[in-house]
């Protein structure tokens, strides 16, 4: 059975969303960062990390990558044209959707506060904005960002969605966007990975 160490409300959610979606089982053993657990199986002390047995992997969008080839499901072959284009939505979704929250986060609360940079939200802010602008162009007409079949990109996107929510970052209240993350949060696999939350 694959393990997810690291404590859920990380981005540990994408994993379990897509172990849920996968339907397959897991356990979760909740560890924080930067616990000794954690440091010895990924230096950085940074979650999620898999456990497949004894091969461990950490950073999120390799897990997720690496458990959507291994089960050939949402993710399109390796090599293929789809698999750029799928790549290209997850990059996206890290570079400047991510980037924008997690600066945010080091700048409110995960760095020392004696060098945080409050202002610096703004201007993630901004950025942010500036990423669902892309995204909206680049959705098309859906329902996911590759069209119909849904792959780990819309898992990523998804996971920044929500995390927008909980940072307080403006979301569309309407619209093409809006629409996607709906799709996405009225997943069952959704609903049942934000469940595991509540077990904190
Ligand atoms: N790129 C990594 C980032 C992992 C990461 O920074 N996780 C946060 C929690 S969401 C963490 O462990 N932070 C603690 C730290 O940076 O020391 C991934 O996607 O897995």
């Amino acid at each position: 059975m694959y393990k997810i160490v690291g404590f859920p409300r990380t981005r540990a959610m994408r994993v379990i969303w897509l172990l849920e979606e996968l339907g397959l089982p897991y356990e979760i053993d909740p560890q924080m960062p930067q616990s000794e657990t954690i440091r010895s199986l990924n230096p950085s002390g940074r979650v999620p990390v898999l456990m497949d047995g004894k091969f461990v992997v950490s950073e999120s969008v390799a897990i997720c990558t690496y458990l959507a080839d291994k089960h050939q499901q949402f993710t399109y072959p390796a090599g293929t044209g789809e698999r750029a284009l799928q790549d290209s939505f997850t990059q996206l979704a890290v570079d400047v959707l991510e980037g924008a929250l997690w600066t945010a986060a080091k700048n409110t609360f995960v760095h020392p506060e004696t060098l945080r940079v409050p202002e610096i939200k703004e201007v993630c802010k901004y950025e942010f904005q500036k990423g669902l602008e892309v995204l909206e162009i680049r959705l098309g007409d859906g329902p996911y960002v590759m069209g119909e079949q849904m792959t780990i990109a819309d898992i990523i996107i998804g996971h920044c969605g929500g995390w927008a929510v909980f940072a307080k970052f403006d979301l569309p209240k309407s619209g093409a966007v809006y629409d996607y993350f709906k799709r996405l949060r009225d997943r069952p696999a959704y609903e049942k990975m934000v469940a595991t939350l509540t077990n904190d």
